[in-house]
Formats: C-alpha cells, sequence, structure tokens
C-alpha cells in the first residue's frame, strides 16, 4: 500500500520543497499539502491541498480521517525571532500542534510521524565547536526552549507508547523557492536575493557570527531518508544532530563576491545577535552519519551557484 502522507505547514520554506519531492516519490495524490493559507500556484496545482489550523486538534484529526492518512510531517512553527515577540503564542502552536499529531499517533491513527527540531535547542552554556549529539542544553529563547521540550515528549511517546517519530535538528536552511520567515539565520537567504536586486545588504548579525547551515535540497534528502531508514536503524527518538556547512556573514559575503565583485555588505546587528550568540557554531552528527547514512552534499561554494542562479530563475532579478 502506497503511504498517504500529510504535510502540516506544507506552505513554508521547508513545507513547499518537501510537498513536491514527496508528490514527486510517491505520487500527488498521495501527498495532502496542508497549511493555515493557500500556497503559491505551483503547490496548490500539484496536488490535493486542505486548510488547516495545526493548533486545532478537531481539525487535524479531521483531514488525517478523510484522507486516510497513515505519515504525518508537521511542518508548522513559529521560529526564533517571531517568538521571541509572542512568546505565548509561539509556544502554544509549537507545542500544541505536536501533541495534537503525536496522541493521534498514540490512537493508531497514523503510523509515522516526523517532527523538525533546531540547533536551537542548544544555548550559551552548550560547547559551541562541534557540538555534540548529547550535552549541556540550556535554551535562553521560547522557540528554543519549545524544540527542546519537543524532543522530550518525542521520546517519551516512542519509548512510552510506541510512537514511531522521528525528527532532526535542522541548521539555518538556505533555499531560493520560498522565503522563510522570522528565523535568525534569515539573514542567509535575503543576501542573496538583496546581492542580485540592490548588489548590498546590511547584515543583522555581526561579521564574525559563525552558525551552522544547510543548502534546501540537503535538508529534503536528509528528512526523507531518516523516515525511510528501518526503525531499528533509528536510534535516536529525540533528534538528530545533522550538519553541511559553517560560516559566517563575512565568509558568505566573499562567496558571493566571487560572482557579483561589486556586492558590498555591511553590519547592524539587532536582537537576534543576542539569539544567534547563544548557538553552537559546529555541529557533530556522527549518529546521524551511523544510523542512517547521512551524507551532505553541498559546500558553500555550490550553494552559492545555485542560489543565484535559481533566484534568478524563480523571482526574475
Ligand atoms: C531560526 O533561525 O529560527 C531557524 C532555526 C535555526 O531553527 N532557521
Amino acid at each position: 500500500m502506497a503511504s498517504k502522507i500529510l504535510i502540516i505547514g506544507a506552505c513554508g520554506q521547508i513545507g513547499t520543497e518537501l510537498t513536491t519531492a514527496l508528490r514527486e516519490k510517491v505520487g500527488n495524490n498521495n501527498v495532502i499539502a496542508s497549511d493555515i493559507r493557500e500556497g503559491d500556484e505551483e503547490l496548490m496545482a500539484s496536488g490535493p491541498f486542505e486548510i488547516l489550523d495545526a493548533t486545532n486538534f478537531e481539525q487535524v484529526e479531521g483531514v488525517i480521517e478523510k484522507h486516510d492518512i497513515n505519515e504525518v510531517y508537521l511542518m508548522a512553527a513559529m521560529l526564533s525571532a517571531t517568538a521571541e515577540k509572542f512568546p505565548m503564542k509561539g509556544w502554544e502552536l509549537n507545542m500544541n500542534s505536536l501533541f495534537h499529531v503525536l496522541n493521534i499517533a498514540k490512537a493508531g491513527k497514523i503510523q509515522k510521524v516526523f517532527w523538525p527540531s533546531s540547533i536551537a535547542v542548544f544555548g550559551p552554556t552548550t560547547p559551541k565547536l562541534d557540538t555534540p549529539q548529547q550535552t549541556v542544553m540550556e535554551p535562553s529563547t521560547v522557540y528554543g526552549i519549545s524544540k527542546q521540550a519537543g524532543e522530550r515528549w518525542c521520546e517519551y511517546y516512542y519509548k512510552k507508547f510506541g510512537v514511531d517519530v522521528r525528527s532532526i535538528r535542522y541548521p539555518g536552511l538556505i533555499s531560493y523557492k520560498t522565503l522563510p520567515g522570522g528565523g535568525t539565520t534569515d539573514y542567509a537567504v535575503e543576501i542573496y536575493h538583496e546581492a542580485l536586486k540592490t548588489g548590498k545588504y546590511t547584515s543583522f548579525l555581526k561579521e564574525d557570527t559563525e552558525l551552522p547551515m544547510m543548502f534546501m535540497d540537503d535538508a529534503i534528502r536528509a528528512t526523507i531518508s531518516l523516515m525511510e531508514a528501518p526503525a531499528e536503524k533509528v536510534k535516536v527518538r529525540s533528534s538528530y544532530n545533522l550538519s553541511a556547512l559553517n560560516f559566517t556573514p563575512k565568509t558568505l559575503a566573499a562567496s558571493i563576491r566571487k560572482h557579483i565583485p561589486e556586492f558590498e555588505i555591511s553590519y547592524a546587528p539587532d536582537f537576534r545577535q543576542e539569539i544567534a550568540d547563544s548557538w553552537p557554531s559546529s555541529i557533530d552528527d556522527s549518529h546521524a552519519r551511523e544510523d542512517w547514512g547521512w551524507q551532505h552534499e553541498y559546500d558553500l561554494e555550490k550553494m552559492t551557484s545555485e542560489m543565484l542562479e535559481g533566484i534568478r530563475e524563480v523571482h526574475h532579478v
């Protein structure tokens, strides 16, 4: 039997590309996209879509029953910078949506769940370099606290109730199809758009702020391959560290300058600097590599070429 998949938050930065990739893999009609609002034309035209509020249990359960879903990817979330502005809203969205899906899985109505965690689970007291899978975790943001609590609940539901839930601690994700919204790593996407549009960019992080990052194609491949891995290979049931590249705004600007020599960057750090300073600079992801064979493909130079080409094509810049 083909998997019937529901993607909650399908119109966001990850959801859009995940929907396309899964539809190519298992067939358009086997992937139900859903979000609080409609997505772009391509997504809406490529298969079934439901308007869905992830915080409403009846709606989530209703869509799962209506389409006979057996796998859910819960991608709806409020990211780090926005959640600092709306702490209770961020907490409620990030936690309630997870509980709804975990409880539906516990009741046996779905068989597999993917839930995204983040490098935001780490905090200022975490070792910054090559941050291990298991280490000190004292997140200092609302988003980080919600992701850390979510990880604990995922592991709890797996151990107590046998819920097959799988998760990745995403680094900053770089993509050209859909813009990110409300994150601390968003500068690394905005910079490419501005480089092409205006030839300059003011970074809201300092020039030497190094953060773990990943090109979206790698993130989508990792997500699908974790979900396809045999259950016994998925040994971490909180969330896997995952790594590809680490860079600073200054190194990123230098890689853009190889294509656009006149590109100029300036720096005006804002409240997001403190968030970035609390996160690791690099991540040890050896568990993901050993357990289910994770390997990244994109380095900084390859990613910069794809980003510039992709933005030109998709956004006609
Ligand atoms: C954010 O910046 O909030 C996200 C993340 C690292 O989870 N991109």
